[in-house]
């Protein structure tokens, strides 16, 4: 079949729309409609060629929601009509990783997926008889994708797409890394570095989780009012001032430093601020941020030797086809929100507006509907 998607040609270039030719499902496939899709900022991070994983030409996009329309053989656990989250993360529940009990990152394709493939080795997007690449096993910048089973989650159909994509990545990574990483605890202070699209869902988080202090930190200004909507307590723009300087700060309003601290900006000097940001004996910062390929986080080891702990997350620790789904309660509960971080709604055509109002700072998301 045909479907239209805005294509990564090369990296550090816009998205180009045109027609793709997309095989149909395979054995153990489904074949989806997309109807709403967000721009995260680990898209952009691929088109611009940070990511050592990146590959072009591809159909990047990975937090998506849409229709199921066809199924390839062998798959029981949904059917044509179902709305489903495409999971950048899936879930095979037999895996090494999700038998552990310990983990999400379930590994039954990943070795596949970082490659721009299908589990069986082959693409089904093409281009004038060329392969176009998958992307984070998802490629939600298509109209139509094909994905695994064990990468949808199944959701309830009075969930709106235009609003419940958000939960494919970036209320599910803020959310989780509260309450699946960390375990915030009620009357817990809590540090947020980076208030965008992923830093606001750690704050929503936090508030859910009944955190003392929620601390956010930015180097725009205007992120303070959004934190404010979401819970945040507390607003330091860091903009000018030294790590040490940052630390001494939020160790003055924590009294000794935050129990757990948040990196949601990818930058490993944050990184390092986050880490030494939190108490001595026992605070533990999680890395959300996705760094530059190449780039390392440091700190001097004493700061480990007293007691802080680094950790990072990913997918805010959810199990896809388990968790997602009661994300999508707690949204249509009224437990979190989603719909006032939906900044702007553009069509296809008007995607690579949304890359630039976020390299702009104005967008908190942008969400291209089909
Ligand atoms: P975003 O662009 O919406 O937000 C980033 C925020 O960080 C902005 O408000 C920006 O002003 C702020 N910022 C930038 N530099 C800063 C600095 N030096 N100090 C303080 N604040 C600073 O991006 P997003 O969509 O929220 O994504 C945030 C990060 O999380 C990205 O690195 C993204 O790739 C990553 N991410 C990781 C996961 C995961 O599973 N681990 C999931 C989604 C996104
Ligand atoms: N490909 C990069 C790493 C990118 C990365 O860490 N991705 C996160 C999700 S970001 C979503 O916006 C993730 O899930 N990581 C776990 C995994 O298995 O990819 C690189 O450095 O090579
Ligand atoms: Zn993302």
């Amino acid at each position: 079949m045909k479907t239209r998607a805005a294509v990564a040609f090369e990296a550090k270039k816009p998205l180009e729309i045109v027609e793709l030719d997309l095989e149909g499902p395979k054995a153990g496939e489904v074949l989806v409609e997309i109807m709403a899709t967000g721009i995260c900022h680990t898209d952009a991070y691929t088109l611009d060629g940070h990511d050592s994983e990146g590959i072009f030409p591809s159909v990047l996009g990975h937090e998506g929601a849409g229709i199921v329309r066809e199924v390839g053989a062998g798959v029981t656990s949904v059917k044509p009509g179902d709305h489903v989250i495409p999971l950048y993360t899936p879930e095979c529940r037999q895996c090494k990783s999700c038998l552990s009990g310990k983990t999400n990152l379930c590994t039954a394709i990943r070795a596949t997926q970082g490659k721009g493939l299908m589990p069986d080795g082959t693409t089904r997007f093409s281009y004038k008889g060329e392969p176009i690449y998958h992307y984070m096993g998802c490629s939600t910048f298509s109209n139509f994708t094909v994905l695994p089973e064990i990468a949808v989650a199944r959701i309830r159909e009075d969930a709106p797409f235009q609003t419940s994509c958000y939960i494919g990545c970036g209320v599910t990574t803020g959310v989780g890394a509260v309450t699946n990483t960390a375990k915030v605890q009620v009357g817990d202070n809590v540090v947020v570095f980076g208030l965008g699209g992923i830093g606001l869902n750690v704050i929503q988080g936090a508030r859910l989780a009944g955190a003392g202090m929620i601390i956010g930190i930015d180097i725009n200004s205007d992120r303070e009012e959004w934190g404010r909507k979401f819970g945040m307590t507390h607003f330091l723009n860091t903009k000018g001032m030294s790590r040490d300087e940052v630390v001494a700060k939020v160790v003055e309003m924590t009294d000794g430093g935050a129990d757990y601290t948040f990196d949601c900006t990818g930058n490993t000097e944050v990184m390092r601020t986050a880490l030494e940001a939190c108490h001595r004996g026992w605070g533990t910062s999680i890395v959300i941020g996705v760094a530059e390929a190449g780039k390392e986080i440091a700190t001097r080891p004493f700061q480990l030797v007293t007691g802080r702990n680094w950790r990072g997350t990913a997918f805010g620790g959810a199990r896809g086809r388990t968790d997602v789904p009661k994300i999508v309660d707690w949204y249509m509960d009224g437990k979190i929100e989603i719909d006032p971080m939906i900044t702007h709604v553009l069509s296809l055509e008007d995607i690579n507006k949304g890359f630039d109002l976020m390299h702009a700072g104005e967008s908190i998301r942008s969400v291209v509907v089909y």
